[in-house]
């Protein structure tokens, strides 16, 4: 029974009981089923490595077939009316939630932003337009990231932002897509990928769900996104999400660019408590962490400084992302923040040492996050934030409830491309603190 009950949480953890709900058939992906990746069911432990070693004499120098009428292009992102054209396509085309109220609407100082990250290659922002028209109807794009999966260092890309013109929907044109961005990954000699997304494919090596706080409660409900609980009332719900004018935090203040090597430090050691983690150099957290004043902000990073030590104690960070109401009333948008990395020396305190195998509930770090996030949510509220998201990850488990977010419908799933890794239990350190 043991046995059982713990194969049915990994399930849960990691996704494979959404899988085995929601997705298809194994055989059934006809794309999926002939990739470099984990198939459904296969919960036997292994030695984690690359499904394949690539040789790159075999690595086509030319892009695969495009469907009639249209073909490949390079996007220039350094262009801004290409910028705008991928803006477009995305604002859109992009994501939308299980009952299309809301889409994504990703700024193009955002896109930018993530787009254009610390050895970006241009060789990556892969498009394809109406040969006709030149309209552009699809694209995919991969940055590279140094992802640490246990004690192995991946050289890697991150793929993001696949995305194809409602009209084109259901032609196969997807596998086509992702195919091309392999080729070039594997051109620049990258041979692994991580990529999310919402929908279950084979295999999530990890699944977290969306939490939601709210900051601008009435207008969440006049757009739909946060429904009157049973019993409450309007007056109830925007006292419950009431926050006080002024953060609490001794030393808090918004990054500068002489806290880099401090953030980089202590970012890199808070990361290492948890099994998979990028592993970002003082340049990339540079170009995550500070908002450099061209142009609109997609950025926003606190540190607090120890006033007696100036030594920095603690950071916090969330980016911006817009979304669409799709048929709007009132609202056209929801400004939401997305919790982005934090760290805290609360996570090493020897109290609690995080090392040792008891299951003893870190109660030095709880308390410390929520001070911190509580001051974070006070700071998206000033800065006209209508929402908070985050997502099961980190020590997130430790402040979600206390901070008053919210469960919401969304998960998302982490996958691999070519490297079988075991599943990943989101929300929990290596030693299986909450
Ligand atoms: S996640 C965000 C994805 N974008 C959206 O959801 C935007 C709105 N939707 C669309 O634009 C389209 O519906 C998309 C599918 C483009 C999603 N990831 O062409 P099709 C499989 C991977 O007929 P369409 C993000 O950006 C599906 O299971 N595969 O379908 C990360 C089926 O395969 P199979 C997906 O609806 C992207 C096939 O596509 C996804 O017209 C990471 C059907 O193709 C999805 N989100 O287009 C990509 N959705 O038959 C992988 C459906 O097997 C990167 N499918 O079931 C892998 C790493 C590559 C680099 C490796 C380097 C080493």
């Amino acid at each position: 029974i043991a046995a059982v009950k713990k194969l049915d949480l990994v399930d849960i953890m990691t996704g494979l009981a959404a899988a085995g709900k929601n997705a298809k058939d194994m055989g059934a992906y006809k794309f999926w089923g002939t990739q470099p990746v984990k198939k459904f069911g296969d919960t036997t432990t292994i030695e984690e490595g690359p499904f394949k070693m690539i040789d790159l004499e075999q690595v086509s120098k030319e892009p695969g077939p495009m469907v009639e009428g249209f073909e490949w292009v390079t996007m220039d992102l350094t262009n801004s009316a290409e910028i705008k054209e991928v803006y477009e396509l995305l604002n859109g085309h992009y994501v939308e939630d299980s009952e299309a109220m809301f889409r994504f609407d990703y700024s193009e100082p955002f896109l930018k932003w993530a787009l254009q990250s610390p050895g970006w290659m241009k060789d990556w922002h892969v498009g394809v337009r109406a040969t006709t028209s030149r309209k552009l109807v699809a694209f995919i794009s991969a940055v590279p990231m140094k992802l640490r999966v246990r004690k192995k260092i991946l050289h890697a890309s991150e793929v993001n932002f696949l995305c194809i013109h409602k009209k084109l929907r259901s032609k196969r044109l997807a596998p086509v897509l992702i195919k091309e961005i392999t080729r070039r990954c594997y051109l620049k000699g990258t041979w692994q990928a991580l990529y999310t997304a919402g929908v279950v494919l084979p295999t999530p090596v990890s699944t977290c769900r969306y939490y939601h706080r709210s900051l601008d409660w009435a207008k969440l409900h006049d757009i739909g996104f946060s429904p009157l609980p049973y019993g409450s009332k309007p007056q109830y719900q925007v006292a419950k999400y009431k926050l006080p004018d002024r953060t609490t935090t001794e030393g808090l203040r918004p990054m500068e660019t002489r806290d880099l090597d401090a953030v980089t430090d202590l970012l890199k050691r808070y990361l290492d408590r948890f099994d998979m983690a990028p592993q970002y150099d003082k340049d990339e957290i540079s170009h995550l962490m500070l908002h450099k004043g061209d142009g609109e902000q997609v950025t926003w990073t606190y540190v607090v400084e120890n006033p007696n030590t100036n030594k920095i104690t603690d950071f916090f960070s969330y980016y911006l992302i817009e979304s669409t109401v799709v048929n709007p009333i009132q609202h056209t948008k929801i400004r939401a923040a997305y919790l982005f990395y934090y760290a805290t020396e609360a996570a090493f305190n020897p109290q609690f040492p995080l090392s040792s195998t008891s299951v003893k509930k870190p109660e030095e770090l709880r308390k410390r996050l929520n001070l911190l996030m509580n001051d974070a949510l006070i700071l998206a509220k000033k800065a006209k934030f209508d929402v908070l998201n985050a997502l099961t990850l980190y020590d997130n488990n430790l402040f979600l409830e206390e901070q008053k977010f919210g469960g919401g419908d969304g998960q998302l799933h982490f996958y691999l491309y070519n490297y079988n890794a075991n599943p990943i239990a989101g929300g929990v350190d290596k030693n299986n603190h909450i």
